[in-house]
């Protein structure tokens, strides 16, 4: 066939080109305006003139994500796709500037046109797609990839609705609305009307010969891609994330409609459109939704329909599949992945089961980011049956295989068969996606050190006793540092370029680099640059607060920050029962001693799933606290306290790179890895954390003088939560300071006492978390964070070293570790 098609003249010298000077540049904006936003120039405002920056950097983006996918056409490389049911990505237009480098030329040309580039940064709406650290990461690993130049695609949802929107109600408590991120169009998806699948729910499934099956009737919906590009930071290399968007098969039934029952009419079109309407706003539990269930499948089957077109036009023997394609399952979200490829396989490209079987734990990873038992999934027999009876058939007969190599290995071990099973025994019975995922994939890992060891040693340690510890690794998250050192703080990341005398680009890539501060640490002028660059961001952040919450931060004060999901494990509860404790101690003081204390400003920021009651009641009280120590004239210069509402990825751009100290705080043994604190220490905040994730390898890296660890080990854990079950001891007796602070706010000291009763019971019954343990040794902490902070020089040099030290936790050492580890691919790029 011909190529072009026409004349090919015309073709060639009409094709689009790179034009960034900055005349090219207006010209663009002012084209974007006129005809895609048919605005005029006298009636642009600025989130006009955001969108057609916008639009215009879009240009840029579209032609450099065609020449990266010609290019993997072109060169067929194998490829590594990425699933997950979140993606983080909070705003795009900053960093696919700086990504592009094309920041200072955007700067002038919308300064030419009377506008000011930060103003038209804040016009754009975060894109939420997640709850957590989970999807933070996953956005992480897409920047660290295109950055890689590595053919990595991602694969999600296009939820309508993002992560819920935080208010707080007048009485303190949490409130959720909707986030209805697509209100103002979005520039940095391309809808690809001509990328369409089928998925099939419910119906019914017959067996025939060789393990194959016809599954049919049910529901029909249509699967439909949108792509979002993902620049590379200093290179042309841009990849897709691809996110489904669920719709009817059939606008709606002709049938129902002529016969003028509208309302069946719509009905089933309706049900369709749900499936990728909203994020489910839950972090670590599950809870046996047919409609989230619905959500995974959807995915599940829409990206492996589109990853096995995609190898088919290679035209190669699906024997080699593998060689062309690695899956990382994040999480067991996508756990259904291997039941459908399965499937596929057998059903529909005559593969004998056990050749698919091995092509399939050939093809898929996956990660663990949680040994907490609430976050493992579980599905309900009865559910699975009618919603996908064909995957339900074949993970009974993957069970088989699970049942007979077991048995071949332990022989008669009964125990061990039931533990290790695909089904859980019950009314009803349950699937295990753990160790579905498990079984089904080539290699299982952890996100931090400790907690892959706790992956073998707990969750999966039958497991391990069956395939060698081989299939079990760690790859510690990362985080990617253009986002999070040069977008979030470009006043550190100048001061170190000019520091070290290197463009911002060659530590950006290479984050070791950083290392080279160690030897600025002990220089004066040095140390002042670095404390007024800390400075200026306290600033900028008071600034944000003043203007989007109405009040004051004494930004002379040292910061204190701890912003995350409200969790149990995660200890936000320690954290306000040690600001009461602080006050209180404060309020005990005379005027006098008071003057030597520490001004402190604390800081909380995150949200509580809707339905988790206790998180929420922590919420209240951090909020109903905050007012009465924030009114008190005898302590307000030395304690304030902030709870920022509707925490988001924006929102800690600006938070982390103004805190002096963060904190880490959950139970050891339960944070899998965090990945703010690594963020907090690029950006030269201290931790004070427990000894958990990957603050312990924080601490390698930076040297354990310049961390504030405290509380119990994760060995001693297990046995603290026995006794506590069956020898308590009251708080009063284990810790009376704390009990203190409890009975304080019992008495109602920050408001109706009663309200908390339930969250304080948490506390004085079985401790799971164990506050009364770790108290004393947390203030013992803080108070050494108090110490040190006084010494503000040798506070500095901390800092940097800190900085200095995080080469390790940039998101392209851990990429660079599954790309060459797991997934077995190369960079490649267009030319
Ligand atoms: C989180 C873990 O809680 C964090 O420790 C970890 O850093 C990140 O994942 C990334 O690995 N996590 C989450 O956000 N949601 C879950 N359901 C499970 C873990």
């Amino acid at each position: 066939e011909k190529w072009p098609r026409g004349d090919e003249k015309a073709w060639k010298t009409s094709m689009r080109g790179l034009d960034t000077d900055i005349p090219s540049i207006t010209k663009s904006i002012v084209g974007h305006v006129q005809t895609s936003l048919a605005q005029q120039a006298h009636n642009l405002d600025d989130l006009g003139a955001y969108q057609a920056a916008a639009l215009s950097v879009r240009d840029n983006l579209i032609l450099n994500w065609n020449e990266t996918q010609m290019h993997y056409t072109r060169k067929e490389p194998k490829r590594a796709y990425y699933l997950s049911l979140e993606f983080l990505m909070g705003r795009t237009l900053d960093n696919a500037l700086l990504n592009l480098g094309l920041k200072p030329k955007y700067d002038d040309s919308i300064s030419q046109l009377g506008f000011r580039l930060e103003d038209l940064l804040e016009q754009e709406r975060d894109a939420a797609l997640g709850n957590g650290g989970l999807g933070r990461l996953a956005a992480c690993y897409l920047d660290s990839s295109a950055s890689q130049e590595l053919p990595v695609w991602g694969y999600g949802l296009r939820y309508k609705y993002g992560i819920f929107q935080q208010l707080i109600a007048p009485d303190g408590s949490q409130l959720e609305a909707p986030d209805p991120w697509l209100e103002h169009d979005n520039p940095w998806e391309l809808p690809r009307l001509d990328v369409t699948y089928e998925v099939r729910f419910y119906g019914h499934s017959e067996r025939l010969d060789n393990m194959k099956a016809v599954w049919s009737g049910g529901q029909e919906v249509l699967a439909m891609a949108y792509d979002t590009m993902i620049p590379g930071y200093e290179t042309k290399s841009t990849n897709n994330l691809r996110l489904w968007e669920s719709k009817p098969k059939r606008g709606f039934d002709l049938q129902s409609f002529n016969a003028g029952d509208y309302e069946r009419a719509v009905e089933s079109s309706n049900s369709a459109a749900a499936i990728t309407s909203v994020l489910y706003p839950n972090d670590h539990t599950t809870f046996g939704k047919e409609l989230r269930l619905k959500q995974q499948y959807f995915w599940t089957a829409a990206s492996l329909a589109d990853i096995m077109r995609r190898f088919k036009n290679l035209g190669k023997p699906i024997s080699e599949f593998p060689d062309y394609v690695a899956i990382q399952l994040n999480d067991t979200h996508p756990t259904l992945a291997i039941p459908e490829l399965m499937r596929i396989f057998v059903d529909e490209e005559d593969v004998p089961w056990d050749a698919a079987w091995q092509l399939v734990t050939n093809t898929f990873f996956f990660t663990n980011h949680t040994v907490l038992p609430e976050a493992l999934e579980k599905w309900p027999v009865p559910l699975m049956q009618n919603l996908l009876p064909r995957h339900m058939q074949i993970i009974f007969d993957i069970t088989e295989i699970v049942v007979s190599v077991v048995e071949k290995k332990f022989p008669g071990d009964r125990e061990r068969l039931a533990r290790m099973s695909l089904i859980e025994e019950g009314y009803p019975q349950n699937i295990r996606m753990a160790n579905l995922a498990c079984i089904g994939t080539r290699k299982v890992n952890g996100v931090a050190e400790l907690h892959s060891e706790l992956v073998r040693l707990t969750i999966m340690k039958d497991f391990v006793d069956l395939y060698g510890v081989s299939k079990f690794s760690n790859v510690t998250n990362g985080i990617t540092p253009r986002r999070w050192l040069d977008q979030c703080n470009p006043r550190l990341s100048n001061l170190i370029s000019e520091t070290l005398k290197l463009p911002k680009a060659v530590f950006l890539k290479d984050l070791y680099k950083l290392e080279g501060l160690l030897q600025f640490a002990d220089d004066p002028a040095f140390q002042k640059k670095w404390a007024a660059v800390k400075q200026s961001n306290k600033e900028r952040l008071a600034q944000h607060v003043q203007t989007t919450l109405g009040l004051k931060i004494n930004t002379h004060a040292m910061f204190d920050v701890q912003i995350k999901r409200l969790h149990e494990y995660k200890r936000q509860t320690l954290n306000i029962m040690g600001v009461i404790h602080r006050y209180l101690t404060l309020k005990d003081m005379t005027p006098a001693e008071r003057k030597k204390v520490n001004p402190k400003v604390v800081l909380f920021a995150g949200k509580a799933a809707p339905g988790y009651y206790v998180a929420k009641l922590t919420i209240r009280l951090i909020v109903n606290v905050a007012r009465i120590i924030n009114a008190d004239a005898d302590t307000k210069d030395y304690l304030q306290l902030y709870f920022l509402p509707d925490y988001s990825v924006s929102l800690a751009e600006v938070l982390i790179p103004a805190s002096d100290i963060s904190q880490h705080i959950s139970t050891a043994g339960t944070e899998a890895s965090g990945t703010s604190n690594m963020k907090f220490c690029l950006n030269g905040g201290l931790l004070v954390g427990t000894v958990d994730g990957a603050n312990i390898e924080i601490a390698e890296e930076v040297g354990e003088q310049n961390v504030f660890f405290f509380g119990h080990l994760t060995p001693a854990v297990e046995d603290l939560r026995y006794k506590h079950m069956y020898h308590p001891v009251p708080v009063e007796q284990k810790c009376p300071p704390l009990a203190r602070v409890l009975n304080e706010v019992s008495a109602g000291r920050f408001g109706d006492g009663g309200v908390y009763e339930p969250l304080l019971n948490t506390i004085r019954q079985h401790d799971y978390y164990l506050l009364t343990e770790d108290f004393d040794s947390y203030i013992q902490a803080l108070k050494l964070v108090d110490e040190a902070y006084q010494d503000r020089t040798e506070w500095i040099k901390k800092s940097i070293r800190t900085t200095a030290k995080m080469g390790k936790f940039s998101s392209d050492r851990a990429i660079q570790d599954y790309a060459q580890e797991y997934w077995n691919i190369e960079s490649t790029k267009p030319e």
